[in-house]
């Protein structure tokens, strides 16, 4: 079965999405996901310029051989574009394969793990009224684990809070629905460590009181803290059982984790931004994380994911794949086949795309008593309306960053 034709298709209803669909010669088609959050054209060029031209006459069953040559071959390896690049190339050939075998892509994998997933929701609010209305908005749409962010007093406007009234006025988007701002240049963002250390415990504390202590609730770091405020954030928090902290500090240098590691129990999440087994290869031998964040988007696929959790599954770390909105429905088909079949599933995060993005991708997956389901249709589950995406062209869209009072640019 010969690859004939290799599209890359740039749409964006709700926000921008790469895919790239393969089509074989016996008229089976494959999605992948490459959308590399504010940095989307980036794959595109990757995947036109560079990679689409090898695909075309390869054996579409060839799926380990393709991922080993666009991995090897290309002579410069890992980074977020490349990963994502071959990682829409493997998920597009799985969904072939599965297709061919006339299975949904899980079963594939090795069959039902579980019955469901288990999947947070993002809720958030500038006040603990505005918090606890999210959380019990979620709990009500069936989310059964809720990540928890909120507003710190003295910052003008942060990650993952709504309520950003000039953003959401501009573009009738919900801030923390979606934090790449359509525009020109990317947004200045005001940051100060200190004033949210203080307040993020009495933020967990009230809602520990609001909601009991069942609820499993997490919280994203958002790579903001120094490794020894990492340690006391999660120290402080312990008296809340959190089911994860995520991204405490930066973890390009894996050493910072063992600082945090030495103060605190509070379980960890990280990798978001990582792309392949060798970003883990240290936190995960020295057991510094909980939770594996990678999304099947952005390190190279369902291959190397599953490698990278089959890694992690020698050590009792679990998953926790990365599924915001710039994940697109065909990204969170991809980890909800995979998350369904490994053993070592921990959760999946799940914000909910759009209408316009739900009228692109047309997906068979269910959301129900607060677990996820891929669907059992043949491969992935996920079709794209090419029509559809035809109506919303891309639009250039940044990532905010921050600055701290004196100037210095800081983590976003
Ligand atoms: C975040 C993301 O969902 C998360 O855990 O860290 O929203 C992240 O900010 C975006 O994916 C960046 O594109
Ligand atoms: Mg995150």
């Amino acid at each position: 079965m010969k690859i004939t034709h290799a599209d890359v298709i740039v749409t964006s209803p709700d926000r921008n999405f790469v895919t790239l669909k393969l089509t074989t010669d016996d008229g089976l088609t494959g999605l992948g996901d490459a959308t590399l959050n504010g940095r989307e054209l980036a794959v595109v060029a990757y995947l036109r310029e560079h990679i689409v031209p090898l695909l075309i006459g390869r054996d579409a069953h060839a799926i380990e051989d393709t991922w080993q040559f666009l991995y090897r071959s290309a002579y410069w390896r890992r980074g977020p574009v490349t990963m994502a690049a071959i990682a829409a190339v493997d998920v597009a050939l799985w969904d072939i394969k599965a297709k061919a075998a006339g299975m949904p892509l899980y079963q594939l994998l090795g069959g039902a793990s579980r019955t469901g997933l288990l999947a947070y929701g993002h809720a958030s609010g500038k006040t603990l009224d505005e918090l606890f209305d999210s959380v019990r908005q979620h709990q009500e749409k069936g989310y059964r684990a809720i990540r928890v962010q909120t507003g710190v007093p003295g910052l003008k406007s942060i990650y993952g809070i709504a309520s950003n009234a000039t953003f959401e006025a501009n573009t009738g988007v919900r801030y923390d629905h979606e934090p790449a701002q359509r525009g020109a240049l990317p947004a200045e963002e005001d940051w100060d460590t200190r004033s949210y250390l203080r307040h993020v415990p009495t933020v967990f504390e009230a809602v520990r009181n609001e909601f009991g202590p069942e609820l499993p609730l997490l919280h994203d770091g958002h790579h903001r803290m120094t490794p020894i405020q990492a340690a006391q954030l999660g120290k402080s928090l312990e008296p809340y059982d959190l089911f994860w902290l995520e991204d405490v500090t930066p973890a390009e240098n894996p050493e910072a984790l063992r600082l945090v590691r030495q103060h605190t129990t509070t379980p960890l999440a990280i990798g978001e931004i990582f792309n392949t087994v060798w970003d883990y290869q240290q936190i995960i031998r020295e057991q510094l994380i909980d939770y594996v964040r990678s999304a099947v988007t952005h390190t190279g696929g369902i291959t190397h994911l599953k490698r990278v959790l089959e890694y992690a599954a020698q050590y009792q770390i679990k998953s926790g794949m990365h599924g915001p909105t710039d994940i697109s429905p065909v990204g969170m088909a991809a980890a909800m086949h995979l998350g369904l079949s490994i053993h070592n599933f921990g959760i999946q995060e799940y914000m909910q795309h759009g209408d316009k993005t739900n009228s692109v991708f047309e997906q068979s997956f269910t959301w129900s008593n607060g677990l996820l389901h891929p669907g059992n249709k043949p491969g992935l589950g996920v079709d794209l309306n090419v029509d559809e995406a035809g109506k919303y062209p891309y639009e250039t869209a940044y990532l905010p960053y921050n600055r701290l009072a004196d100037g210095t640019v800081h983590d976003w």
